[in-house]
């Protein structure tokens, strides 16, 4: 029996026509603009805008001029956004190309002013920049989209801002920049704007990596801490101790040195800083597959047996061969969650405690702090998860940053000490959280408690956390966004964004526009709210 005839069914196919044309019909209706709010995502610290529509060249040509003029980064960068502004606009015309004097376009040409010489990302890097797009002032025959920034990095965070001005006219098939003119003057409020990544509960391929080092850039998060190994998998090359890759889950879910190498530099491309941690004495057990010296028994595998010399030379090891990979700065060495009963209950391990007249306590001060040292001595500033400082303070090293998470509370104590911290309280901060709205995601707040300004300036910002454990490649990007953008408004914007009006009528519209600009762009952004919401409450 033949199911339905053979010949084309003219019905259905008039039926798919309609249901089609009913579908563009609702991607036209869907999305009613507020036009009084700006739909630029973190919102700029200072703007005014105008009331003109100017379009763009998609031959835009960029011009570089200052002390930077010859720099890969900005050209690379440039190249990038004109891809993602220019996206739906498909071939170029003849006319645009051997166009006359006078081009069609307002805008013709993108102008970056850099003013630094140097190229170096670390910490505390300018990132301000300023953005004027203008229509001819009478004088000149085209219009005028001018970046001005001390670095660099700067310069990309406002090529970030300009792709956002930048949107297609489906009526014209051009790019407009609505509201023009529009005079920006921007500048994070926080240097470290972190987003974790957990390798080793779910290994995640390269690729995917830089996917979402990509998608940072569009939120101007300016921080990927690696959380590469843990007790689950060891998936790094470690060419001093060959054996440590041995606890990858297959050889196939494993990063060379060369794969690393690639990730921060694709990173820094973007003015982002890769943060790598190597989480001791606890979160370690898949070391010792390779090298099962390293656990006080083969039945009791964790934390690192820290009565061996040998637990030490290895971490040496490691941290030698890191070092040839991560410049940055800060090099992370958690601390966290250890339970020493493994160093009590097994009778080597409890000896060498009695020997030096140390408590389970004690050892694990002496490890962290030896841990510390090498990192230091390696040119590196230690940052550790809460724990030690809350075991510790006293006697941790005065560089040391204090890495928050048990809930809110630690990084006012910790400032007050003089340490330096970083803000990512789970109760709002963990995105492996799926029940945290993103309302408590974006009112969070790094300063809270902190009054005096002078400790404030130790708080360097915050940190969103993907832990691995119940994602991997197939929804990270989902669950990642788009509330990780609520976390990085918070911590790029002034203190009182959102706290003006009603933030359903002022944050909600521009944060669904911002989670359909990272659809637009690629990236499996989760929904907001419920669709509902985006109706105005009546
Ligand atoms: N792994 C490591 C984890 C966590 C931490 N460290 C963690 C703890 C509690 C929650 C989520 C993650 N999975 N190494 C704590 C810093 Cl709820």
């Amino acid at each position: 029996m033949v199911p339905f005839s053979q010949k084309p069914n003219f019905k259905f196919s008039f039926f798919i026509l309609l249901f089609s044309v009913s579908q563009l019909l609702v991607l036209n209706s869907g999305f009613e603009l507020d036009e009084s709010l700006t739909y630029i995502w973190p919102l700029p610290s200072e703007f005014t805008s105008g009331n003109e529509t100017l379009t763009v060249d998609p031959t835009l040509s960029l011009s570089v001029s200052g002390k930077r003029g010859d720099s890969k980064i900005l050209k690379e960068g440039f190249e990038r956004y004109k891809k993602i502004i220019f996206k739906h606009v498909y071939g170029v015309s003849v006319f645009d190309k051997l166009r006359g004097i006078r081009s069609a376009y307002d805008i013709t040409e993108l102008k970056i002013i850099v003013n630094s010489d140097s190229e170096e990302l670390q910490l505390g890097v300018d990132e301000s920049y300023t953005l004027f797009v203008a229509n001819n002032d009478g004088k000149s025959i085209v219009g005028e989209a001018t970046i001005e920034a001390n670095t660099v990095y700067g310069a990309l965070r406002g090529l970030e801002t300009f792709s956002q001005l930048c949107s297609f006219d489906y009526g014209t098939k051009s790019v407009q920049v609505y509201k023009a003119p529009w005079y920006i003057k921007d500048k994070p409020r926080f240097s470290y704007r972190g987003l974790l990544l957990d390798t080793s509960r779910h290994f995640l391929p390269i690729d995917v990596i830089k996917q979402i080092i990509e998608s940072m850039s569009y939120a101007k998060l300016n921080v990927l801490h690696w959380h590469i190994i843990d007790e689950q998998s060891f998936p790094l090359e470690i060419p001093t101790y060959p054996k440590l890759w041995k606890g990858a889950y297959t050889k196939w879910e494993r990063y060379t040195v060369e794969d690393a190498i690639e990730i921060v530099s694709f990173a820094k491309m973007r003015g982002i800083h890769v943060m790598a941690e190597v989480d001791v004495p606890g979160h370690a057990e898949s070391w010792g597959a390779g090298y099962p010296d390293l656990w006080p028994s083969s039945s009791c595998r964790e934390p690192l047996d820290v009565s061996k010399n040998f637990t030490f030379d290895l971490i040496s090891g490691i941290l030698s061969d890191m070092r040839k990979i991560f410049p940055f700065e800060l090099f992370h060495l958690g601390g966290d969650e250890v339970n020493t009963d493994c160093w009590t209950s097994t009778p080597q391990v409890k000896q060498w405690l009695n020997d030096h007249k140390m408590t389970a306590k004690d050892a694990y001060q002496y490890f962290v702090l030896k841990a510390q040292e090498m990192a230091i001595s390696k040119g590196w500033t230690p940052v550790n998860w809460e724990e030690t400082f809350n075991a510790f303070a006293s006697n941790l090293n005065p560089r040391t940053v204090v890495h928050n998470w048990l809930g809110p509370g630690v990084c006012p104590k910790a400032v007050a000490k003089g340490f330096r911290c970083i803000f990512s309280n789970q109760g709002v901060w963990y995105l492996d959280h799926l029940d945290v709205p993103w309302e408590e995601v974006y009112n969070a707040e790094p300063l809270e408690g902190i009054n005096s300004v002078s400790e404030q300036s130790l708080v360097l910002g915050g940190e969103v956390c993907m832990w691995g454990e119940t994602a991997d490649t197939s929804d990270v990007q989902q669950t990642i966004w788009p509330r990780a953008a609520a976390a990085a408004e918070r911590m790029w914007s002034e203190r009182e964004v959102g706290s003006v009006g009603n933030v359903t009528l002022t944050v909600l519209p521009r944060f669904h526009y911002f989670r359909c600009l990272l659809n637009q762009r690629g990236v499996q952004a989760a929904p907001a709210t419920n669709y509902y919401a985006r109706r105005p409450p009546t």
